[in-house]
């Protein structure tokens, strides 16, 4: 965090949508300092729009999903447009940032917190909401507090409630804490856990934008997207397209951080499409004695990439085209003296604990798939474990489970293997078992 907020307020408006009214010392912005930096601007310009307008600026700003999906939030936004009986369905917030090594959102939240308040009225007068909610993750004490102060603030200011800045239009916000479940981030799990239901994911389609909370449309994302729209508003589709300039056909900036063991981890906001090696650069490089191994690309469900693919352009499309996806977009690094097994083993014990238990192949497939690399782990494999664990990987692939927490799960399992086989071999015990297999088969 320090690394993002050096300097923050210096830097120009223009190029950081998302960041430039930081302050060094990480404290909260308040409503007022907020208005005096053109804080609501956006939302005031919104809200003289008709909502069709509004989608339709979203949607040539190109604000894809910043929450791993990558989908077009104005394409998301337009599913909200159909039937009458207006105001109807519900905009929410997820801010259930739970994916391993990201922590973007909460950066947000505690600091900026009426950008996203900003971003929720746009969002509900797009889609004709009557209400929203930020469905926080619960272990997010700090979020919280800070969104509190906020929403009040917000509302003492007519800026939430009735009549939202004399436009008009009613939109009120809740601030819902979850339990600390990762599968809450999915979702029509959110959804569920939203309407006091156990968190199972629902089958799509219907999308939330068809038939979402209480059976209303009702449009999810995730905070760093919601917080695009108010630069989109203010400054218009064209300019907002035009950050990431030659970078990317995405539009905007996006959160990019590092993890693991560089000399400065953080988090940066950078046009889309920057490369990884000038992110890499932003932390410093490896540490003294340490180099790089492989790099997950944005969380804990994206696939290993190798060194050479930090020249890549880290945006949706470019990085899936590689086996991996942006995910996040906040760089997990490991260092060649880093066990990666161990790292994959820690990962998908977290998935498997965190699978709702609704379908087979993620409630069985991944306690399995944790349990081998744990032998291995221990240089207690058995021969074909390796084999199995690709099975593994592509009967909980996608199409096969109702959401992607399972698929999310084969990302890193897959290409870890693909690129690393040898670090898993290691784990084989070799003679022992073939002396197993030879009486057996002496047996038969
Ligand atoms: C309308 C269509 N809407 C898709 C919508 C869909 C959703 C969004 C993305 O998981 C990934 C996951 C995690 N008409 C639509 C449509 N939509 N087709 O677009 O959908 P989708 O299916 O790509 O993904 P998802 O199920 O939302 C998102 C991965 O992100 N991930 C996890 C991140 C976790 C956090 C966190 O902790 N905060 O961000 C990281 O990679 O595994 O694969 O709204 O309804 N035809």
């Amino acid at each position: 965090h320090s690394q993002l907020r050096q300097g923050a307020d210096e830097r120009r408006e223009e190029t950081h949508p998302l960041t430039w009214r930081l302050h060094d010392d990480g404290s909260r912005i308040g409503l007022d300092e907020y208005r005096q930096k053109n804080g609501y601007a956006g939302a005031e310009k919104a809200l003289a729009m008709d909502p069709a307008d509004v989608i339709e600026a979203m949607k040539t700003a190109n604000v894809r999903g910043r929450g791993g999906g990558g989908f077009s939030a104005g394409v998301k936004w337009s599913l909200t447009q159909v039937g009458e009986n207006l105001p109807r369905g519900y905009t929410v917030c997820n801010a259930d940032e739970m994916e391993p090594g990201t922590f973007k959102d909460r950066m947000l939240m505690e600091q900026q917190p009426h950008l996203l308040i900003e971003g929720m009225i746009i969002a509900g007068h797009a889609n004709r909401s009557k209400y929203g909610y930020i469905f926080l993750r619960g272990e997010y004490v700090e979020a919280a507090r800070s969104l509190a102060i906020a929403i009040e603030e917000a509302r003492e200011a007519g800026l939430l409630g009735d009549n939202v800045a004399g436009s008009g239009f009613d939109f009120n916000i809740a601030l819902h804490t979850g339990a600390g479940r990762y599968i809450c981030g999915e979702e029509t799990a959110l959804i569920n856990s939203l309407e006091g239901k156990r968190a199972n994911p629902r089958a799509k389609p219907p999308f939330p934008g068809q038939s979402g909370a209480w059976g209303k449309p009702t449009v999810v994302n995730n905070v760093e997207t919601l917080c695009n729209a108010p630069a989109v508003m203010q400054h218009g589709a064209d300019w907002y397209q035009a950050l990431s300039g030659d970078l990317s056909g995405d539009g905007g900036t996006k959160l990019y951080g590092v993890s693991g063991l560089v000399n400065k981890p953080g988090l940066w906001e950078l046009p889309i499409g920057t490369s990884g090696w000038d992110i890499m650069e932003r932390a410093g490089g490896m540490r003294e004695g340490h180099t790089l191994k492989t790099w997950l690309p944005g969380g804990g469900s994206t696939g290993f990439l190798l060194p050479e693919h930090l020249e890549l352009a880290l945006d949706f499309d470019t990085v899936g085209q590689y086996g991996s996806r942006l995910g996040t977009g906040l760089l997990t690094v490991v260092s060649q003296r880093q066990s990666l097994v161990g790292l994959l083993r820690n990962l998908e014990q977290f998935f498997a604990r965190e699978s709702c238990g609704w379908c087979t192949p993620c409630r069985d497939g991944l306690h399995w798939t944790a349990k081998i690399l744990q032998a291995i782990e221990h240089g207690e494999g058995r021969p074909g474990d390796i084999e199995l664990l690709q099975e593994h990987a592509q009967n909980i692939g996608p199409g096969l489970t109702f959401c992607a927490h399972a698929p999310g799960a084969a990302m890193p399992l897959e290409s870890a293997i693909r690129h690393f086989r040898a670090d898993f071999e290691a784990g084989i015990v070799k003679k022992e078992v073939e002396g197993v297999t030879a009486a057996a088969d002496g047996a038969d």
